[in-house]
Formats: structure tokens, sequence, C-alpha cells
């Protein structure tokens, strides 16, 4: 399994869950402590410049794990089931420079908090407007090689698609290829009766996870049984990124160091 952690730019909101600000200083950060990544949390792709961003990386031996899009949704308001056709053609453009992004940089795309919520009353249309914009932005991303990764989000940040289970249903909905799941364990320790059996039932459609503990803080700060949920990830194959996506306290680098060094332990528990 490989380390990563969650960076944004240094103007980004406390929403956007980021442990790591600016770009540069935060790359630097995650080498010093020993990640094998960075995941971009993005508003827009021109968030970043291509050529600066790869060069910044190379030097330091890192990869970009994903990039994820929850600013789009916390700060941008858009999202996927949302009832105006021309907010949600927006929403395409943004999420297709998202994925020419991710094909440059070889990695996937996060459909966290931007699926959107359904609200009171009759949800179908709603639903409908999120199954027909993620497909579209699906043959997109097939085209460019790219996977897209549906985040279970806890009820109290987001009404549609909570649990594991959920996200499984959505993804049979969609019907595509190249979609798979990214497993919080945060939002899971919420909405996952049983994380391990919850894990193990999605199996091989768990393609990357976001990591922090029950509190949202560094593994280890709060009450997931890290050690089961590792174990349960090995004996389902999986073998990708592990990316610590916990509040940046009591100081973002305490957080990341304390979550690099769980990590490690935990990658040859
Ligand atoms: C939000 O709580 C979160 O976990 C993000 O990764 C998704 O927007
Ligand atoms: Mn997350």
């Amino acid at each position: 399994m490989k380390s990563s952690i969650v960076v944004a730019s240094s103007h980004a909101a406390p929403e956007a869950f980021a442990v790591l600000r600016g770009f540069d200083e935060a790359s630097a950060i995650a080498h010093d402590l020993g990640y094998d990544g960075v995941e971009l949390a993005l508003k827009c792709a021109e968030e970043v410049s291509l050529g600066s961003i790869s060069r910044s990386l190379q030097q330091r031996g890192l990869e970009v794990s994903a990039i994820s899009t929850g600013q789009v949704f916390s700060s941008c308001n858009l999202m996927f089931t949302d009832g105006d056709a021309e907010r949600r053609s927006a929403l395409l453009k943004l999420f297709s420079s998202f994925i020419d992004l991710a094909a440059e940089l070889g990695c996937p795309v996060n459909i966290g908090r931007v699926r959107g919520c359904l609200g009171d009353g009759d949800s179908s249309a709603r639903r409908m407007n999120a199954v027909d914009g993620i497909r579209k932005a699906l043959d997109y991303a097939e085209l460019k090689g790219v996977t897209l990764l549906l985040e279970p989000v806890n009820r109290a940040e987001i009404d549609f698609i909570n649990s594991i289970p959920d996200a499984m249903e959505f993804i049979a909905a969609l019907d595509r290829p190249n979609i798979a799941l990214m497993p919080d364990s945060y939002h899971m320790s919420i909405e996952d009766p049983d994380i391990a059996s919850a894990l193990t039932m999605a199996g091989g459609l768990v393609r990357y996870m976001h990591i922090a503990d029950s509190n949202r803080q560094a593994p280890g700060k709060g009450n997931i049984d890290f050690r089961g949920l590792f174990r349960t990830l090995r004996s389902i194959g999986y073998d990708g990124w592990c990316t610590v996506e916990c509040l940046p306290v009591p100081d973002p680098i305490t957080a990341a160091r304390e979550s690099v060094d769980s990590l490690r332990e935990l990658f040859r528990c």
C-alpha cells in the first residue's frame, strides 16, 4: 500500500478538508515526512499548473494519488443533482478539465459531496440528474483512460449516498466500467455498522481509501480499529493508496506526521 495526504491551495476554506495547504510547501512537507504521494483537493483545474506541479512532485519523487473535488460543492455550490441544466453543464465542463488534468497526471478523480443532495420531497428527478451527469463524465473519462471514484459521505454533510451499500447500488445503476469506490474510514465509522463486513462486501470495487479516525483526527486518535481495517483491506487484496484526510489538529504538520507514522505501522501489521 502507498501513503498519501490531501493538499489544497493556501486559500482553501476549512471545508476543503485538506491537511496541508500551499501546493509547493505541502509537497515539501509530505516528502520530508515520508509520504509516497499527495491528493490534490481542487476547486478548478486552473488552481495548479501542470508543468510546475509535475516538476515540484517529480523532484521529490512524489506521485499524485488522486484529484478530489469536494470544494466544487462546498465553495462553488455546484452538484450533479442540481435541477438547473445550465449549472449542471457548468459542472460537467469543470469536471472535464479535472479529467484532462488527471489523464496527464495518471490519477483518478473523486466524486464526493459533488454528487449533490436530494432535499425534501420527490427526489427521483434529482437522482436522475446525478445518474445522467455522472454517466457523461464517465464517458468522457473513459476516452481519456481515467477512473472516477465514488465516495460515500456521512449524512451530516450530504443526504445522498452515505454508506458503502448506497454507493454500490448507485455504481450498479451507472452501469459504466470506469467507476469504483473510495471508502473513507471516518464516514464509514458513522454510516457502516461493521467496517470489516462493508469492505469485504465491496471487495474489488475498493480502489482507494481515505483515512481519518472516528473524530476525524489522525488514525489512532479516535476509536476505529485500524488494525482490523487494514487486515480486512489485505484480505480483499487491496494494495492501493491510503490517503490521510484528517483535521489539521493540533496543527497541520503534527497531524501529517502522526498520520504517516500510524500508516507505516499499519502497513506492516
Ligand atoms: C468530505 O467529508 C470528504 O470526506 C471528502 O473526501 C469528500 O468531499
Ligand atoms: Mn473523504
